[in-house]
């Protein structure tokens, strides 16, 4: 029986609370690709393995290495012991395990977001950097703003992951020459330290003669 609810699909569960339910996918592209499911784990146990062509696991990519962490109010965001996400070039499947009466209602495969890729259209470049001046030290700030560490302010440990991914693509081989790399990581830096003594000297406060 299929339900219906806001962003789920088709529930997948335990036929029998005694075993645990497996469910595979066909082939995906999972190369720079990050995992979220729509799951509802009701006390259970969701786990998630990637599997080869021929059906095997992955090595470090076992259903008992997966983690789920809360992405929203639907959603979890899928991570392996020593993998954040699902960075395999070529195709795989994954395998979900049910247990404990946890229901899984649909799966999506996103393109990972740099850190520093503000505006999310997958590089990081002088548009983001933009983003990130116009929001210089602006708390109650979010990632759209240049938040990339989610602490809700925009300072220079910001520019500094911004820094770190400037002009790298998330998912394709965009290669630039070291230097121009290098000279706008330092453009970076230098405006982050110009936007400080910017904002220093509006905040100085008055003093009192
Ligand atoms: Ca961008
Ligand atoms: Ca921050």
């Amino acid at each position: 029986m299929a339900e219906f609810d806001r962003g789920r699909l088709i529930r997948n569960a335990q036929a029998d609370p005694e075993s645990p339910a497996s469910i595979e996918t066909n082939l995906l592209a999972t190369g720079g690709m990050e995992l979220l499911v729509n799951a509802d784990l009701a006390g259970g146990v969701l786990g998630v393995g990637v599997v080869d062509v021929g059906g095997n696991l992955v090595e470090g990519y076992g259903i008992d290495d997966s983690m789920l962490s809360t992405y929203d109010d639907l959603r979890y965001l899928v991570s392996w012991t020593s993998h954040s996400a699902l960075p395999l070039a070529g195709e795989y499947g994954l395998r979900f395990e049910l247990d404990g009466g946890a229901s899984l209602y649909a799966f999506e495969l996103l393109p990972i977001v740099l850190p520093g890729d503000a505006n999310e259209d997958g590089v990081v470049d002088g548009s983001d950097a933009t983003i990130l001046a116009a929001n210089w030290l602006a708390s109650d700030a979010d990632w759209s703003m240049g938040d990339f560490n989610e602490d809700g302010i925009v300072n220079d440990i910001d520019a500094t992951l911004m820094a770190a991914n400037w002009s790298s693509a998330a998912s394709a081989s965009v290669s630039e020459p070291a230097a121009l790399g290098m000279l706008a990581m330092g453009g970076i830096v230098l405006l982050c330290r110009w936007l400080r003594r910017n904002k220093k000297r509006n905040q100085k406060p008055n003093k009192k003669e």
